[in-house]
């Protein structure tokens, strides 16, 4: 974080983010965290689709120290006010775009904390926040505009930019069943020692700009910021990915760098002739070898990305131009990573566990981990220390670099009175990857059409989770202890 004033400091005219320097965002950061610091709460949540911004709002919320939860803006309004709950979060700021899937519950208030021009003592502006706000409500403070941000020249740099690595800059919520989320903290400790480690195998080069399709809202996102700014470069936001802005991006050399979703890549592999591409980041979901035998025959620079939320993204990464005969693999742990196998078969299987800095030291309101943290994806390593997946985790399905838990939905499911049984199991998809399919048994003369379920579950679930498919069968096959037999569940 303290990279920004660095960069201000020793190189304000280069680019930081889009057409923004080093000292414009500077200065964009002082003003919004400015107008934060009266806020009386140690945790504020973000809700924003990608934008200069939106970024601006990320690094001004750690910089006057909250804990910034980032969240998903596919949620419905109960979704969200489940993790505000959860996490004692009242405060959200929020793109104006966002407004109307805040929960119900919040009174929305425009302007600023601080009106500019009314500019009064730190104590006159915490009087005139608490006044506004009502109790047991959650606050929703809209992003002040760009224009207004960056016009202000005039905030002194009177901040605290020492944080220690315990601190914790953001959350993101994981795994979600029935109003249960796991909280992941992201400590600076973390975000210091991957942005080193991601530099170490990535290098850098002055001209480097990343492209930042991939929400900022997941690690994915956050982390291209985090690391452009430790490396003193440019990232280019743009607020989703549009596919004919991209090709532009990558054709006229604006950008070098890019983090995708397999998603993402695979539609826009075949459109890409020209570039000055040096690193493409890929990960979030599982890889074909088609796509990877694509790209290598036009010599795009993959690398291969394994990580999650939990390690802070990236934690084993290989090129796949350089180690062409390790395309199967996802490559090595970066510096300071360990991957080890727990209890492995006698073909060296089993699961992977991983410890090392950048891995948290365990979620909001749990146990802590010891430094140990089990994935429960299932792989092996080789003689030469490449790491191979073989199961993602059976609980989870990866849409489109989205992850969603079957638990989730079948807890809403069975909500249902005439459902006697149900489950959730990842069927393929030519463009997401995996997509949810729902298989469900009604009580005896009771049953729902499948398009009821689906609209009762549209109502309080982010599109991307809601099944598409559903499967009414008279039961579900179970095992001799009675486990649902979810591999035989087939459309
Ligand atoms: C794939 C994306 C871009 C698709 O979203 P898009 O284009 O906005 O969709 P729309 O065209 O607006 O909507 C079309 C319809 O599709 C539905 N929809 C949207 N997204 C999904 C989805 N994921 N699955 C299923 N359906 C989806 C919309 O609702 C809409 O429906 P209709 O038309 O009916 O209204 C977008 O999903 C996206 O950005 N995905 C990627 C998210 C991501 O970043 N995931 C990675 C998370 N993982 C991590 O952060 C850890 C791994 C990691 O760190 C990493 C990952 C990748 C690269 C690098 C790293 C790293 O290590 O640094
Ligand atoms: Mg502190
Ligand atoms: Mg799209
Ligand atoms: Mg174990």
């Amino acid at each position: 974080m303290e990279w920004l004033r660095y960069g201000a400091q020793h190189y304000p005219n280069r680019k930081c983010i889009n057409e923004y320097t080093y000292n414009d965002i500077y200065r964009g950061v002082l003003h919004v965290a400015r107008n934060l610091v009266p806020l009386d709460a140690s945790r504020v949540a973000i809700l924003s689709d990608n934008s200069v911004t939106m970024a601006m709002y990320v690094l001004a919320a750690m910089l006057v120290h909250k804990e910034v939860l980032l969240l998903n803006v596919h949620l419905k309004p109960n979704e969200i006010a489940n993790q505000l709950n959860q996490l004692g979060v009242t405060t959200v700021l929020h793109s104006k775009e966002r407004r109307n899937q805040l929960p119900d519950a919040v009174e929305s208030q425009v302007s600023n904390l601080v009106d500019p021009i009314v500019s009064d003592s730190v104590e006159n502006q915490l009087s005139h926040f608490v006044d506004s706000k009502t109790s047991n409500s959650v606050v929703a403070i809209e992003f002040e505009t760009l224009e207004s941000i960056l016009s202000d020249l005039s905030v002194e740099d009177f901040f605290d930019w020492i944080f220690a690595d315990a601190d914790i800059a953001a959350i993101m919520n994981t795994s979600a069943t029935t109003g249960q989320f796991k909280s992941v903290p992201l400590r600076w400790g973390q975000i210091k020692a991957h942005v080193q480690a991601s530099q170490e195998v990535l290098g850098k080069t002055e001209q480097d700009n990343w492209l930042m399709v991939l929400p900022l809202f997941h690690v994915s996102g956050l982390s291209i910021l985090m690391r452009s700014l430790y490396n003193g470069t440019a990232v280019t936001i743009l607020p989703k990915y549009d596919e004919a802005q991209v090709l532009k991006l990558i054709e006229s050399e604006q950008i070098n760098m890019m983090s995708l979703v397999p998603t993402i890549l695979t539609q826009l592999e075949p459109h890409i002739t020209h570039h000055a591409l040096r690193v493409i980041l890929l990960g979030g979901e599982f890889i074909s070898m088609a796509l990877i035998e694509a790209c290598e025959k036009k010599s795009l620079p993959i690398y291969k990305t394994y990580g999650m939320t939990e390690t802070f993204s990236q934690s084993v990464t290989f090129s796949v131009l350089e180690y062409s005969h390790k395309r199967e693999s996802v490559g090595k742990p970066l510096p300071g990573m360990q991957v080890r196998i727990d209890n492995p078969d006698t073909d060296g299987v089993g699961e992977i566990h991983l410890t090392g800095p950048m891995v948290m030291t365990g979620y909001i309101n749990k146990e802590p981990i010891d430094g140990d943290f089990n994935t429960d994806d299932i792989g092996y390593i080789d003689e030469d220390g490449f790491v191979y997946i073989l199961n993602r985790r059976e609980d989870l399905i990866i849409s489109g670099g989205e992850n969603i838990y079957p638990k989730e939905l079948e807890d809403l499911v069975y909500t249902l009175p005439s459902v006697k049984e149900c489950a959730v199991v990842p069927v393929s998809d030519a463009k997401w990857g995996q997509v949810p399919a729902l298989f469900v048994a009604f009580h005896d003369g009771k049953s729902l059409p499948p398009e009821d379920i689906l609209a009762f579950m549209s109502n309080s679930l982010a599109k991307y989770k809601v099944p598409k498919y559903v499967k009414v069968l008279t039961a579900l096959p179970r095992n001799g202890t009675g486990k649902i037999l979810r591999n035989e569940l087939k459309l």
